[in-house]
């Protein structure tokens, strides 16, 4: 039912109703970003029509009301990824920002020399660089997780490196944005804690399509972005454990972020506050506070049911695609909503450029994952990646988009 074209969540999404190059919009980029639903947007609206004001900062109504919703937006996510606390929640302007406020902020406080890093090559650039960046200045040492053709993170050599001693951190994608794997983010933080090492986890995929306990995690950092998870574009957020919030430089100085500044120096105001100088993006987090209600509303398990069922649809299809290879794991019950591929002799952006004008959008390139593809030994892939509104017939006409992607370059 909710996979045909009477999917009741279509109509929460205006832009589902325009045209592209002539053909009905057929959004398969969904890791990329996701669209707005209009409750998203009304809120967007509301806040600038009936209370913009700046936050923190005015005792004036407009202001008050406006941090009233900033707060309580704050509160929603808190709850919504089973955060003990609001105030471990850190607004920041996405899962890049966030990840940079940990490496910058905490691990460049306490790390020293020759203190170990073990990332792996699944890994999201915004993850991998700042990580490299940092081991540069305080000659960290980085060490790789193998990953297996499925696309599952060797634990046994975690465990390996984990004995080997001077493991600092072990950070880490939930879900990786090209083979859709989800990681075992439980067992690498009981693995990890077993000797001391912290686990910063990059939420960027996960949030909105798989239900994220950061206490039953047992996480210590959890970085995502709004607008992966139908909020707006500019706002992310940063879950850290409190005892290392305390221990966490800010990295952003100026307005609301201090206590007291003297000419000399200057002390931080509370945290979360201390992380967020700078006014910040008040209607973008209330808006992001809106995706949680529609989210919560439609409810976890029926969003994992949804695309675990788009899976089961579209991957048997593709792989009857004659040259066709999907990356990852081939058992889709394995896999999170989207797959990437590639197709023998024609690039992934001629594939996804003939999906577009039959109205498909997926994304082609190395999807800010390029050590992953080098280890497959491919440059590119085109990726299909879906969410709640998708439909058997989104799948039926990204299949099609290939064949005549393939009649036509193959
Ligand atoms: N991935 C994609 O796959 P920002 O841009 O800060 O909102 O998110 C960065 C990011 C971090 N980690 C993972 C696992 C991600 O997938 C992303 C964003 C997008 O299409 C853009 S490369």
């Amino acid at each position: 039912m909710e996979q045909n074209q009477n999917n009741p969540y279509i109509k929460d999404f205006p832009i589902l109703f325009r045209t592209v190059n002539s053909n009905r919009l057929t959004y398969l980029d969904n890791a990329a970003t996701t669209q707005k639903p209009t409750a998203v947007i009304a809120a967007l609206t509301d806040f600038y029509t009936q209370h913009n004001a700046n936050v923190h900062r005015g005792i004036h109504t407009l202001s008050e009301e406006a941090t009233d919703m900033y707060e309580s937006a704050r509160e929603k996510i808190a709850q919504f990824i089973g955060a003990p606390t609001s105030s471990e929640i850190i607004f920041t302007s996405g899962s890049t920002e966030s990840l940079n406020l940990v490496v910058a902020g905490w691990a460049a406080n306490n790390l020293v020399s020759n203190d170990v890093v073990v990332l792996n090559s699944t890994d999201h650039h915004s993850n991998l660089v700042a990580w490299q960046m940092l081991a540069k200045t305080l000659d960290l040492k980085l060490k790789y997780l193998s990953v297996d053709a499925n696309g599952e993170l060797d634990l046994v050599q975690l465990k390996t490196y984990l004995n080997e001693g001077n493991v600092k951190v072990v950070s880490t994608s939930h879900i990786s944005n090209v083979l859709g794997t989800v990681n075992n983010i439980k067992e690498i933080c009981k693995l990890a804690h077993a000797v001391g090492a912290k686990v910063v986890v990059d939420g960027a995929q996960a949030v909105s399509h798989i239900p994220v306990n950061v206490q039953s995690l047992d996480c210590d950092f959890y970085a995502f972005s709004g607008h992966k998870m139908f909020g707006p574009m500019g706002i992310g957020v940063l879950f850290g454990k409190r005892s290392l919030l305390e221990n966490t430089n800010p990295i952003k100085f100026g307005g609301g972020m201090i206590s007291t500044v003297g000419l000399e120096s200057s002390t931080w105001a509370t945290i979360p506050e201390r992380f967020e100088g700078g006014t910040p993006s008040v209607a973008d987090a209330i808006g992001l506070g809106a995706a949680v209600d529609y989210i919560n509303n439609i409810g976890l398990e029926k969003i994992v049911a949804h695309e675990s069922s788009l899976n089961a649809y579209l991957i048997p299809k593709l792989n009857s695609i004659k040259g066709l290879h999907i990356l990852g794991s081939a058992d889709f019950t394995k896999r999170a909503g989207l797959v990437s591929f590639y197709v023998d002799g024609i690039h992934s952006h001629d594939v996804a450029s003939v999906l577009s004008t039959v109205g498909v959008a997926v994304r082609s390139g190395h999807h800010c994952a390029m050590p992953l593809h080098k280890g497959m030994s491919i440059a590119s892939s085109t990726r299909a990646s879906y969410h709640i509104y998708n439909t058997y017939a989104d799948m039926d006409a990204l299949v099609n988009g290939i064949n005549t992607a393939i009649k036509i370059l193959g």
